[in-house]
């Protein structure tokens, strides 16, 4: 053969097969400073989301530094970020050059895809000690480690977040994106550092997971429908969460919010829902399933609190003006850390309609000189369907304060 077909054919062997897949931007292309790839991040950034055709950009294995960044779209095809190393926020909050933002915020996209077993690293252990927010209400904000912004058919996959300064995810005004194991770490006692919040969405997914925090797994704000949260694991933290809701007039419906298969370990809930009293939104959350629930050494396994006062910062005079309905509770089953291990704390004037529910087994485990589990309901309208332990709503269930 010439060797001019020859050079021909090797071309085509691997240009051909390159063509069928996306672009790659590896970031050690651009102007990376001694680790520090927030300049190389971006130039790669505006580069990829100009390509026509998917594109990809690497964040090799290793371990980079990023100030910040701000990722915004649209791109004009699909687009994935694959990060295999570790990225590492700076250990300093004030060092951050943009206060008013996140740490990484990506906006304005669709069909976007974050992947690659990577991680990223808030490096908080010494902004945490700076975190005064809970006595201090002119306290630093710190920034949380992702922020998801008006973003379309997306998915976040294999990627763990560690030790954010705040919330680890923010997911926000976006429709059907997925989070596929994931993974958020930070120590039970690292303050208000919720793993997933959620709102103002259609479609979110999060699959597959692993959620262990200081605050709550995953926490549902308003205006969010068809939310399906699917073998997580979650603990320690504070749980499953809708709410906090109320405070303000405009908040919107939530509905359709699917809880299923997922394990709940030494956390401080299971599934809580929390609406303020003497507030003013009248928003309904709707069509609720909690199946197939395993709770291990739960605090309020499952707790629908509409009393919800922390540090009595409210008044409890007026009742909240949230409906919730048609709920679906089964299959929940474990141990218990408190004594009322279902508690629907509900509505004097909306009191919690149609709630279903069916197989609950669960143990409770804290003081045995107190005696068995125990179960309260109050404002709920429910039936039975399956067999429960203990009894529903028995008479005997007396009433403790509820826990902030
Ligand atoms: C994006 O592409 C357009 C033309 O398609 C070009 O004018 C523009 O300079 C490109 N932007 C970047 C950042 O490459
Ligand atoms: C996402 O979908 C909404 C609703 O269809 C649309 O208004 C918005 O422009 C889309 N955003 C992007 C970045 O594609
Ligand atoms: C939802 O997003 C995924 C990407 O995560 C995409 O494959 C799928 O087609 C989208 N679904 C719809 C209905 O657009
Ligand atoms: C339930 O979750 C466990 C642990 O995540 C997983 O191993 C199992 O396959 C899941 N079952 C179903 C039916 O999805
Ligand atoms: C059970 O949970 C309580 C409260 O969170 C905690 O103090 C206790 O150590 C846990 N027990 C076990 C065996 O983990
Ligand atoms: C720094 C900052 O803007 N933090 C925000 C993180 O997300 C939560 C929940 O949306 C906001 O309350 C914080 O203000």
């Amino acid at each position: 053969m010439e060797q001019k077909h020859l050079i021909f054919l090797v071309i085509f062997g691997v240009l051909l097969p390159l063509s069928a897949h996306a672009a790659v931007f590896d970031i050690r292309k651009y102007e990376i400073q001694k680790g520090d790839i927030t300049i190389a991040l971006l130039q790669a950034w505006m580069i990829a989301i100009n390509e026509t055709t998917p594109a990809k950009i690497l964040i090799p294995k290793g371990e980079w530094t990023l100030k910040q960044a701000y990722l915004p779209g649209p791109s004009k095809a699909p687009l994935e970020l694959q990060v295999e190393g570790t990225v590492k926020a700076l250990a300093d909050p004030y060092q951050i050059p943009n206060k008013e933002r996140e740490w990484v915020t990506i906006n304005y996209i669709s069909g976007f895809t974050l992947s690659g077993g990577g991680t990223f690293d808030g490096n908080a252990k010494l902004a945490w000690t700076k975190n005064d927010c809970h006595k201090n209400k002119n306290c630093m904000k710190l920034p949380i480690n992702l922020s998801f912004n008006f973003i379309n058919n997306s998915l976040i996959k294999d990627i763990t977040t560690k030790d954010s300064k705040n919330f680890h995810v923010n997911l926000i005004s976006s429709r059907n994106v997925t989070f596929q194991r994931f993974r958020v770490s930070a120590p039970a006692d690292s303050p208000n550092t919720d793993g997933l919040h959620i709102a103002r969405g259609v479609g979110y997914t999060i699959i597959d997971s692993i959620i262990e925090t200081g605050d709550d797994c995953i926490s549902m704000g308003d205006e969010l429908s068809d939310v399906l949260i699917k073998n997580v694991r979650c603990g320690p933290g504070h749980g499953i969460s809708i709410g906090s809701l109320g405070k303000n007039i405009q908040e919107k419906d939530i509905a359709r919010i699917t809880v299923d298969n997922c394990t709940f370990l030494n956390s401080d809930n299971g599934i809580r829902i929390k609406t303020w009293p003497s507030a003013p939104a009248t928003l309904t959350i709707t069509d609720l399933k909690f199946t197939n629930l395993n709770m291990v050494n739960v605090s309020n396994p499952i707790i629908f609190d509409q009393q919800y006062c922390p540090y009595n910062l409210c008044s409890l005079d007026k009742p909240s003006l949230i409906q919730i309905s048609k709920v679906k509770i089964d299959n929940i089953k474990g141990t218990s850390f408190t004594q009322e291990v279902l508690i629907f704390s509900c509505s004097t004037t909306k009191p919690c309609q149609d709630v279903q529910i069916g197989n609950v087994d669960l143990k409770y485990i804290g003081d045995p000189t107190l005696g068995e589990a125990t179960t309260k309901c109050q404002n709920v309208k429910y039936v039975s369907t399956g067999k429960q332990n203990p009894p529903l709503c028995a008479k005997t269930s007396t009433p403790k304060p509820l826990p902030k």
